[in-house]
């Protein structure tokens, strides 16, 4: 049976979890822990980059949740990554821009410049949560804009592998307080989370404050 290494909650491993799930895969979703000898030797044997996910189907072994999502749709031939190459080309185009820059340079500096301090005590920089606000909102609006046009989905009318993107990359938005919101992002976000194939992964999923659980991220 094909396994998903992921840590809990972890954005990346979500939108693997996300997309195994939408395609119906039988699969495992384990949740790494480096303390268990068995667990650390397979991941360590598989995982050169030591990031979740990790995924392993038999001899096969794929990190990156991207390199995951396309490598699990193409085996079960669905239309969640096109055959044809320009239509990849554009759900490549968005998959990335949601990985690299509505989470990487939108949601991740407002979790550490504002939300991590807050937790911690650590000191606030008022300018740095500027400018961390300023280009989420920079990136939202992109994606937000985008499902305006499409009115569905992120390339259109086909669901891809770029909402599974933005669906496990964007679920820690509810813990950030962005003073903005974006009509067409949510309504989107809130179609796919009622979605079966959301509801069987997380039955009662809701963002659990990691803070409270391990003290410390
Ligand atoms: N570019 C990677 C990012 C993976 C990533 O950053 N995973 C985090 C968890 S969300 C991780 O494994 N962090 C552990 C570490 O950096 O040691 C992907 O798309 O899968």
């Amino acid at each position: 049976m094909i396994k998903i290494y992921t840590s809990l909650q972890s954005p990346f491993g979500n939108a693997s979890l996300i997309c195994a799930s939408a395609l119906n895969v039988d699969f495992a979703r384990i949740i790494y822990d480096p303390e268990d000898p068995k667990q650390q030797a397979e991941f360590d044997a598989h995982s050169l980059s030591q990031k979740v996910p990790l995924l392993i189907d038999g001899d096969v072994a794929v990190f990156e949740h991207i390199a995951i999502n396309k490598y699990l749709t193409q085996r079960q031939g669905s239309p969640f990554y096109p055959k044809d190459i320009k239509k990849q080309a554009v759900v490549d185009q968005w998959t990335l821009f949601i990985s690299n820059h509505v989470f990487l340079e939108g949601i991740r500096p407002v979790f550490r410049s504002q939300y991590v301090p807050s937790k911690t005590g650590g000191t606030i920089n008022p300018t740095q949560v500027a400018y961390a606000i300023h280009s989420f909102d920079r990136y939202f609006k992109v994606i937000d804009e985008q499902l305006k046009k499409t009115g569905k989905f992120v390339v259109g009318d086909q669901l891809t592998i770029a909402d599974f993107s933005l669906l496990g990359l964007t679920d820690v938005c509810e813990l950030l307080k962005v003073p903005y919101s974006y009509p067409h992002f949510e309504s989107w976000r809130e179609g796919l989370k009622s979605q079966e194939f959301y509801k069987r992964l997380f039955p009662t999923y809701q963002y659990i404050d990691l803070f409270e659980v391990y003290g410390l991220l």
